[in-house]
């Protein structure tokens, strides 16, 4: 198959080329690389020391001679008409957008710059993919919490109601919690109606938060290049309290002796997912396209947990590994949201098609705490950027 992946220098869309390229599929990346440069606006960096574009993109290419990567930025409407009119694509795995909830709350600037990001892009990919390539499959990355935290269940995106007597089959509602948030409610809101209208291929997926530092491929071609690690082929590792995600948050604070963050009381519950199981979901979704006109979500976790229990099993593993691990008695939350609520989310699509959790997760954080040890001294070195500062209501 010809696939682009949009965001191909980030944390998930590095693997997934490697994944794609391994599978023998003809890869486009495109990335704008700003997933860099933000990290960088908000003074931390990677734990894993990445390679600069070019040596990167040099590494895919001494295995996979046939990658194609073009910087790119998807707001530019012309590029990526581009795009879609040089690769008409089978498939566009649309990972780039900018990912942080806390990023978008610092000001109106960082809100509107996700918002013109992240739903611009989508806009730009939409139309291009009706002028261009009107089979290509669309596989979306959503969030699950675009769903927001509500007191029932948790369908995947759709859900029967019935009121005042009368029964429809409707979008589930949503209650995005941060403006990053609310742009992925929008990108729904804007794939569902290119759909509707142009009859688009798409699956949108509600991915819960992704854990994780390595994958099965990555470690493949590292051992292809005859080295345990090739540095110039592993994924980033953000642990700032900008673009860390809690767990991956938990790990790098363990290994530099920092007292584990959960926010408030805790009882705040989400779905997870391990990054290599994310690339399994996406590959699983590639292989098995939704019909000619047809629009699906998938919610894409492999588990519940709350920060709290997730910050206690760090704890655990991390003291089978002789660090000494504690949890800080109150983090304020600087985030406005429910601290202790009902939380079930369907996640039955992508079992149906055959996907199974690779590992328990506490085997997940021995491996993620085994590889971030050697990157303690650049964890240490950005150690400022750990404590939140981004608060909801700043007038608080
Ligand atoms: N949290 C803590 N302590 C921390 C960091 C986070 O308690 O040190 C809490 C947050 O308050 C929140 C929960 O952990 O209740 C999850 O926060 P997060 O930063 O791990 O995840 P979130 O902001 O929701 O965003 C992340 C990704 C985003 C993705 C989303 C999936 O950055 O790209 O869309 O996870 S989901 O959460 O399901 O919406």
């Amino acid at each position: 198959m010809r696939i682009i992946v949009l965001g191909a220098d980030g944390y998930l869309g590095f693997p997934l080329v490697l994944r794609f390229l391994a599978y023998g599929h003809e890869v486009v990346g495109v990335d704008n690389l700003s997933r860099r440069r933000m990290v960088r606006e908000v003074d931390s960096w990677s734990a894993v020391p990445l390679a600069d574009p070019f040596e990167r993109i040099t590494a895919v290419r001494e295995e996979f001679p046939e990658y194609v990567f073009r910087f790119m930025d998807l707001t530019n409407t012309e590029e990526v008409n581009y795009l879609f009119y040089k690769h008409k694509p089978d498939a566009v795995v649309h990972l780039g957008e900018i990912p942080s909830a806390p990023y978008s709350m610092i000001d109106s600037e960082h809100a509107v710059r996700t918002y013109m990001n992240n739903v611009g892009g989508t806009l730009n990919v939409l139309h291009a993919m009706r002028d261009f390539a009107p089979d290509c499959h669309m596989i979306k990355l959503g969030t699950m919490g675009e769903y927001g935290t509500p007191n029932i269940d948790i369908p995947e995106g759709k859900f029967e109601i019935e009121y005042r007597g009368r029964k429809d089959v409707l979008p589930f509602p949503k209650q995005p919690g941060s403006f990053y948030h609310a742009s992925k409610v929008a990108d729904t809101i804007n794939i569902q109606f290119a759909n509707r209208i142009w009859g688009l291929r798409v699956t949108d997926i509600h991915q819960g938060v992704v854990y994780g530092i390595t994958t099965e491929d990555m470690e493949r071609v590292c051992d292809c290049v005859g080295k345990d690690v090739d540095d110039r082929l592993v994924t980033r590792f953000d642990f700032d309290e900008t673009f860390g995600t809690a767990l991956n948050r938990f790990t790098a604070q363990a290994v530099i002796g920092h007292k584990l963050t959960p926010y408030g009381k805790g009882g705040q519950t989400r779905g997870y997912i391990a990054l290599r199981d994310s690339m399994h979901c996406l590959a699983i979704t590639l292989e098995n396209p939704p019909e000619e006109g047809e629009y699906r979500t998938f919610n894409q976790l492999d588990e519940t947990y709350s920060v709290m229990e997730l910050a206690k099993k760090v704890v655990d593993v991390g003291s089978s590994l002789g660090l000494d691990v504690e949890i800080w008695d109150h983090v304020e939350n600087p985030r406005e949201e429910a601290e202790e609520h009902y939380y079930n989310p369907d996640h039955e699509n992508l079992r149906k098609l055959g996907f199974k959790p690779t590992m328990p997760i506490e085997n997940e954080i021995e491996v993620t705490l085994e590889r971030l040890m050697r990157y303690k001294k650049r964890i240490e070195e950005k150690r400022s950027s750990i404590m939140p500062r981004t608060k909801w209501d700043p007038r608080k």
